[in-house]
């Protein structure tokens, strides 16, 4: 039996990941970090299946505690400040956590168990004011937030640990990808749960910033089995996941607002120059061959049923 630690089980893609690895017959352990709350929702329903271990990025010694304790096989490393907005206002702790926190981890996994194979979650908001389109794994980095920038950082630390100390490290650099557990300050879940109250009398608009940057949305359930494929290859590589396609936030609230049986939502949205950030990454589209190749990773939802799933579900929650 393998055995998996995953750095933020409690997010979106943590929760899917850790499913996917028990019905494959792993031996799951999740780092978790202390909160005054409650922050085990997204994984209630595994808690007997899982291990939690405490821990945080930003502590190396929690971090080597954790990997001697778990002696993982493999680690994926999914935890960090994962919101472009606010790391506009908490830069350094955005840069500390996504950024250093990975290198922690690197650090922790080099020093109690090298031969673990580690997945690092890079992002294509590494690309920002993208230097080509479609974006592939050659493409230079431009990031344009925070955020962005701390993800190159942690990206450029797994190559070069991969590079110095022959660990096997991949960085999945993965586009937008979304579900009913996606948190609801991002966008497509905002649409989402604002369109759900919108149907159910709860609310009378939704309140969103740029309409016309442009993503290439995935649903998450499918790419987390593309991080288990990427640590089962004979040499460590990186990949671009994504699905080929973008779509502005108008054609996201164009599909979700039709799912209620409205074509013209502009009185139901309104903008708020608050949620406008001081620079913007206008489109991004993966091409994503070499995964789809050499990986024989194929996603089986698109954009429709993306969206249709997440107002669907919005709308039985809030029943
Ligand atoms: P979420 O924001 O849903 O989850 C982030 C996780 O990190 C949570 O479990 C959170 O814990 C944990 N975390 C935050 N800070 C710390 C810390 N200091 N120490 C330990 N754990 C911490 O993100 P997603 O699941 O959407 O994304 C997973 C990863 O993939 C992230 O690294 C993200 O940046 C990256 N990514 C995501 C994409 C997407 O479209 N979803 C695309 C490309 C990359 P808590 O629950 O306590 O807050
Ligand atoms: P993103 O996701 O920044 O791409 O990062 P987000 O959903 O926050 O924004 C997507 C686009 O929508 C525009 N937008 C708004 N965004 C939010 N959150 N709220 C609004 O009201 C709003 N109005 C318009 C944004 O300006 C942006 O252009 C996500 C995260 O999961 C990262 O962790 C991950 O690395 C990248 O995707 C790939």
């Amino acid at each position: 039996m393998k055995t998996a630690l995953i750095t933020g089980i409690t997010g979106q893609d943590g929760s899917y990941l850790a499913e996917h690895l028990l019905t494959l017959g792993y031996k799951v352990y999740g780092l978790v970090r202390r909160s005054s709350g409650n922050n085990l929702g997204r994984v209630s329903h595994l808690l007997d299946k899982v291990e939690i271990v405490y821990g945080d990025l930003q502590d190396m010694s929690s971090l080597i505690t954790a990997i001697e304790k778990c002696k993982p096989d493999e680690i994926y490393n999914l935890a960090a400040q994962s919101f472009v907005g606010s790391s506009f206002t908490m830069p350094v702790l955005t840069s500390s956590v996504t950024g250093l926190g990975a290198l922690n981890l690197f650090e922790a996994a080099r020093l109690t168990k090298k031969d673990a194979r580690i997945y690092q979650a890079s992002s294509s908001e590494m690309f920002g004011k993208v230097r080509e389109t479609p974006q592939t794994e050659m493409t230079p980095f431009h990031p344009r937030s925070p955020y962005g920038f701390a993800k190159v950082f942690a990206h450029f630390a797994a190559m070069n640990y991969r590079e110095s100390y022959g660990m096997y490290i991949c960085s999945g650099i993965l586009f937008n990808h979304e579900s009913p557990r996606r948190g609801e300050e991002f966008v497509t879940r905002k649409i989402s749960m604002g369109v759900a109250k919108i149907k159910l009398g709860l609310s009378k608009e939704i309140q969103l910033g740029n309409l016309d940057a442009k993503r290439d949305w995935g649903f998450a359930g499918d790419y987390v089995k593309v991080m288990h494929l990427m640590l089962q290859q004979n040499e460590p590589e990186d990949f671009v996941i994504g699905m080929g396609q973008t779509h502005s936030i108008k054609e996201f609230l164009d599909a979700a607002f039709a799912e209620i049986g409205i074509t013209d939502w502009a009185p139901y949205v309104k903008i708020n120059p608050d949620f406008i950030r001081p620079a913007e990454v206008d489109i991004l589209i993966a091409d994503a061959s070499n995964a789809r190749k050499k990986l024989n990773w194929v996603p089986e939802f698109n954009f429709g049923d993306l969206v249709r799933m997440m107002v669907k579900s919005d709308i039985e929650l809030l029943s």
